[in-house]
């Protein structure tokens, strides 16, 4: 009999009610590449082990906790390789460390943890183990974000002026975790989402898209953030001026109280010669403008794009890939990486976010509430 390839999955939260853990779970299979096998997927051991049951978990491997997780699969010749964090952000630090302490690969869904002093226990965790850890910034898996990023490293828009960022939602705008909803009100408690909320939940996602497409660091930055809703702990509107260290400038804002909006998030970066704009619900679609050119748009599946967007690529064009593709291309990229350890080679470049990303997403959270907060104008965004 062949030998199930398959890399051995384990999942930390994600189980009823949860809305990103069954995203994850769809993502890890998509390629075929791993294979749920372990969980403690809830707060409480009854209700991970329903969990557990609901998705065909065998019994014994449905664990009331993750220490346990983690203590009994050790134990056996089959256990899990890798896995997913997909609780509420304040507590992937400790989940993240065990796991690495464990010698267990980690994807860890964003933002990395709610504390810089955390960001940084977890990156020495990392470093110690030699592990694999990605952070769940999904978007950077489009096909034509890859593109973009290519583009930009070849110059085709020449040295990088102006990033525009945004990432507008709707669903906010009113006092939603004042009727019981989960995915609400986890987010806009400051125990569990983190001091920061726009900022963190999307907010991260721009700020790293920026960072990526560029290979730019944004240095400093200046915030306004703003609470709408009457009573809301965090916040759920904000602005935000960036500097990059190459000294490009960018604008950044995050709302969940933008009507009209449901997951909009949009990214334009302008150069010495050119321009580029990529919208995230209309994914399969790259503008390129070159000055003195007419603008072009360059199409995932097409057949020209750049070697990095083919390769994550799936199906021809025109049949449009999405988000569950996008998120999968992330797992996939960490089956590649985990496939070479296991082959004992360091692989390929990895073009997934790693635990820097994730660091330098809890550093610009901290920094736009410092900047925010005492009016303090530009900060630092502190976070090799
Ligand atoms: C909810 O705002 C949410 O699901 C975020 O938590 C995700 O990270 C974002 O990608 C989509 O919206």
């Amino acid at each position: 009999m062949k030998a199930d390839r398959r890399i051995r999955l384990g999942m930390v939260g994600g189980g009823e009610g949860a809305f990103i853990g069954g995203v994850h779970r769809m993502a890890a299979r998509l390629d075929d590449r791993f294979v749920l096998v372990a969980g403690a997927l809830s707060s409480t051991p009854e209700k991970s082990k329903r969990s557990g049951a609901a998705l065909g978990l065998d019994v014994a491997r449905s664990y009331g906790s993750y220490t346990d997780m983690f203590a009994a699969e050790r134990l056996r010749p089959d256990g899990i390789e890798a896995v997913s964090i997909v609780t509420p952000n304040s507590s992937h630090a400790d989940i993240a460390v065990a796991a690495l302490d464990a010698g267990v690969h980690v994807l860890c869904d964003k933002p990395l943890c709610t504390t810089s002093a955390d960001a940084q226990r977890i990156a020495h965790a990392v470093t110690a183990s030699g592990l694999i850890f990605a952070v769940t910034y999904n978007y950077t898996g489009y096909p034509m974000v890859r593109e973009a990023r290519a583009l930009v490293r070849d110059g085709a828009i020449g040295r990088v002026r102006v990033v525009q960022v945004e990432y507008a939602q709707e669903w906010l705008a009113g006092p939603l975790e004042d009727t019981g909803q989960k995915q609400a009100a986890w987010r806009t408690d400051p125990s569990q989402s983190g001091p920061g909320g726009a900022t963190g939940d999307i907010g991260t996602h721009a700020f790293q898209l920026a960072e990526y497409i560029t290979g730019d660091a944004v240095s400093e930055l200046l915030a306004d953030l703003q609470s709408f809703v009457p009573g809301r702990r965090v916040d759920d509107n904000a602005h935000v001026l960036l500097r990059f260290a190459s000294g490009a400038r960018g604008a950044l804002w995050a709302s969940q109280v933008a009507p009209g909006n449901e997951n909009a998030l949009r990214i334009r970066i302008y150069g010495e010669r050119g321009g580029l704009e990529w919208e995230q619900e209309h994914p399969n679609q790259l503008r390129i403008a070159e000055l003195g050119k007419a603008p072009r748009v360059h199409t995932r599946g097409s057949g020209l794009a750049h070697a990095d967007a083919q390769r994550v690529t799936r199906i021809p064009g025109g049949h449009p890939e999405g988000y569950l593709e996008a998120f999968a291309t992330i797992y996939s990229d960490v089956a590649d990486a985990i496939q070479a350890r296991r082959a004992g080679a360091s692989g390929a470049t990895a073009l997934f976010p790693g635990i820097q990303d994730g660091v330098r997403g809890v550093a610009f959270i901290s920094a736009a509430l410092r900047s925010s907060k005492a009016n303090a104008g530009w900060v630092r965004v502190d976070g090799a």
